[in-house]
């Protein structure tokens, strides 16, 4: 293989981060139980460890998006414990996400509630999570509104449009310098007639509305079948509003399940829009995945999950983009395609070992993880206290 491919490879995996959530440490299930795995993290702390293993692993992922409600209970009280935990572990803490959807007076909408004390009580909580990101150094309020309606007929769409807007204006106003706030949309779940963000068009417009540090985050399980999400990553490009991504891959609807798995093709061609974009641009986007594991190993599934998206990255990057502009201007299709395609087939991994090899890395993550006991030692320290907590829902 070419000097010029790994030259491109190593370039590309040396900026390449992805941001690993606290969520798919711990337990968490279905709409019809849970499959309770011995080694999950059931602290804060034991999320944060688990973290620092994948990342040490990976040299990837130094960041853990965090859960305010999961991980930090007691709001910006919590943060010196976070910065132990983050200086402990060698990892930092990323994306703050509020937490407006678990809440009982949350039944009829949170940022889109007809109450006016509702939608103050989710404003402050915005807020507060904005306080934390703040405190803790971290650049991204990453928000996801659950709301939305069963029934048609029971709520006025348009009156909640302008909640939404005058809410999350407020929230942007107590941004301070370099944060952002990103605005994530998903048409359906757990609401299933309407959503009040259900798309990209909504996000990018509430974001617009809200002011210039709201960017849009696009969730890759948050579409409908056949949707081309890599079109929606150009656009959100071209208008300079893409903030991030959560990554995961998906069968049906929004099903979790190991970015990759199902459409590698998929993710080539979004890391393909977003490596054909310029540094600067690309500079801003946060990578980030969005996965919780039911029956797969927490620790595994995070570690694969890295790995699939670095292999993807490092193929993206060996398109020969010079040649691809050419060809896409002459309109030779066929041509174009292959160039396209054929970096997609290349077996990138011999490369990427040697990356890991040259930057002090395993050169074997999930060997080594295998190897390392790490499951083992925490399944049998943590094995306890998960056999405690709840398997079904009823
Ligand atoms: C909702 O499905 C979502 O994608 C949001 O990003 C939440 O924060 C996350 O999942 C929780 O798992
Ligand atoms: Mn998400």
């Amino acid at each position: 293989m070419a000097g010029q491919d790994l030259d491109k490879v190593f370039a590309a995996l040396d900026s390449f981060r992805i941001e690993v959530p606290s969520w798919g440490f711990a337990n968490t299930g279905t709409r019809f139980g849970k499959f309770i795995q011995g080694g999950a993290a059931t602290s804060i702390e034991e999320k944060f460890a688990d973290a620092g293993q994948v990342n040490a692993l990976t040299g990837a992922s130094p960041t853990v998006a965090l859960h305010v409600l999961w991980d930090l209970p007691g709001g910006k009280g919590d943060v010196p414990e976070i910065q132990r935990l983050e200086k402990k572990y060698g990892v930092k803490s990323g994306s703050i996400n509020p937490n407006l959807f678990q809440d009982q007076e949350y039944k009829y909408g949170s940022i889109a509630n007809p109450s006016a004390e509702i939608r103050g009580n989710a404003l402050a909580h915005l807020i507060d999570s904005v306080e934390i990101g703040k405190a803790l150094g971290s650049a991204d309020v990453s928000l996801w509104i659950a709301d939305g309606s069963n029934y048609p007929g029971t709520q006025s769409v348009r009156r909640r449009i302008e909640w939404m807007q005058e809410v999350l204006k407020s929230t942007h106003d107590a941004l301070g310098v370099g944060q952002r706030m990103l605005v994530e949309y998903k048409p359906f779940e757990p609401a299933f007639y309407h959503t009040d963000i259900a798309d990209w068009g909504m996000a990018l417009e509430l974001a617009r509305y809200a002011g210039p540090q709201a960017k849009v985050l696009v969730d890759t399980g948050h579409h409908y079948q056949g949707t081309n999400i890599e079109q929606i990553v150009a656009w959100l490009l071209h208008l300079n509003a893409l903030g991030g991504f959560h990554f995961n891959d998906r069968k049906y609807a929004d099903d979790d399940l190991t970015l990759g798995s199902i459409d590698p093709y998929q993710v080539y061609r979004i890391f393909s829009e977003i490596l054909s974009a310029t540094e600067q641009e690309r500079s801003s986007i946060a990578f980030m995945i969005d996965q919780s594991h039911n029956l797969k190993g927490k620790l595994e599934a995070m570690v694969q999950t890295v790995v699939t998206a670095q292999e993807l990255y490092a193929k993206a990057a060996l398109v020969d983009r010079e040649k691809l502009t050419g060809l896409q201007q002459e309109c030779r299709l066929v041509e174009a395609e292959e160039t396209f395609r054929s970096a997609f087939w290349t077996d990138v991994r011999p490369l990427v070992k040697e990356w890991r090899i040259a930057r002090g890395l395993p050169a074997d993550p999930l060997q080594q993880l295998a190897e390392s006991g790490y499951v083992a030692k925490v399944t049998e320290e943590r094995g306890s206290k998960n056999a405690k907590s709840a398997s079904s829902y009823a």
